[in-house]
């Protein structure tokens, strides 16, 4: 069983196959999970990339990637996975590729494109059993392009196009549950800052056939506005304050793997961050803060 494969953090691997020296920010919440994610998988993988900051990390005639890599239009990763996996299964099937050859198909898509542009293709490959890992890293909104809000974007907080005095005025939606409305084989969030749950669940999912569905909260030191030096301490109290609840799909359930019995007020997670200091100064909104509190505490009373 997974668990048993890694029951402590020197049990997952650290081969570093995921190459250093990328273009990618320091301190980005996002290189963190891939970097993770590829430790587990191994380099018999393939990446298809929609557009946005991650990109921008295979740049020819470099790659931190040790394998294939393929970039598609923000719409069009989970298409791009059918085509890949499609092309595997023939050559497998008609014997010109050995079965150690094959390669496990990971969709890699920032929050705009999981959340919002490539939801229909997303939601196609779930419905056909595509057999692929889906993996968003969730910066909470379009970093490539300069932190525009997306539908993962939280309330409150500020954007280039939320510059409002009380920030984006919508509500982050839950991905995780439009995912498993379409009963995909296994489904999890995750984050960096907690490796042994993300290399847990994992290889979990490397045990179903079919949609594998995971996203990683991905804490963003240029759209969040944090030392670089924080991004695992922001990370951590993301779960630590109940903003970002660590749970799984399996079996038609849905599981919590780590609850935050005694939670620490939201206040901690947002005031270290630029995107919510309209919130505090030049004095506080009390209003948006206690919303922000509220709902968080209503999301736990409903799992504890
Ligand atoms: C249809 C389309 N519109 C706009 C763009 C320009 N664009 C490139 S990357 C990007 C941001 C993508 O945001 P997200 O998916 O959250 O990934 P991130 O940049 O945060 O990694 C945008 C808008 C595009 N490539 N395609
Ligand atoms: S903008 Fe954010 S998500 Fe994009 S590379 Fe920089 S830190 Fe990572």
């Amino acid at each position: 069983m997974s668990d048993q494969r890694f029951r402590h953090l020197k049990d997952i691997p650290s081969t570093h196959i995921f190459g250093s020296g990328t273009p990618a920010c320091a301190g980005c919440g996002g290189l963190e999970v891939i970097h993770q994610l590829y430790e587990v998988l191994g380099e018999k993988t393939v990446f298809i990339n929609a557009a946005g900051c991650m990109t921008l990390l295979s740049i020819y005639p470099f790659t931190p990637f040790r394998g294939s890599w393929l970039y598609t239009a923000m719409a069009s990763a989970p298409a791009g996975a059918q085509g890949v996996r499609d092309a595997l299964d023939i050559l497998l099937e008609q014997g010109r590729i050995e079965p150690s050859e094959n390669l496990t198909t990971v969709v890699l898509t920032g929050d705009g494109s999981a959340y919002g542009m490539g939801l229909s293709a997303t939601s196609g490959a779930i419905e056909r059993g595509l057999d692929f890992i889906y993996l968003c890293y969730d910066n909470e909104g379009y970093g490539n392009t300069g932190q525009q809000y997306s539908e993962a974007t939280p309330h409150g907080a500020k954007t280039s196009t939320s510059t409002g005095p009380r920030g984006y005025p919508g509500y982050k939606k839950s991905i995780f549950d439009i995912w498993i409305a379409g009963h995909p084989a296994y489904a999890a969030t995750v984050i960096g800052a907690e490796p042994l749950d993300l290399a847990r669940k994992i290889d979990k999912a490397m045990q179903f056939k079919g949609p594998k569905m995971i996203t990683a909260l991905s804490p963003c030191p240029t759209g969040w506005g944090f030392d670089p030096k924080e991004s695992v301490e922001i990370g951590e109290l993301a779960v630590k304050t109940g903003v970002w609840p660590l749970k799984e799909y399996v079996d038609g359930k849905v599981i919590h793997t780590k609850v935050p019995r005694k939670r620490l007020p939201v206040e901690e997670y947002l005031k270290r961050q630029g995107r919510f200091a309209h919130l505090f100064n030049p004095s506080r909104h009390e209003s948006t803060l206690n919303e922000i509190q509220q709902r968080i505490d209503r999301y736990w009373e409903q799992v504890e």
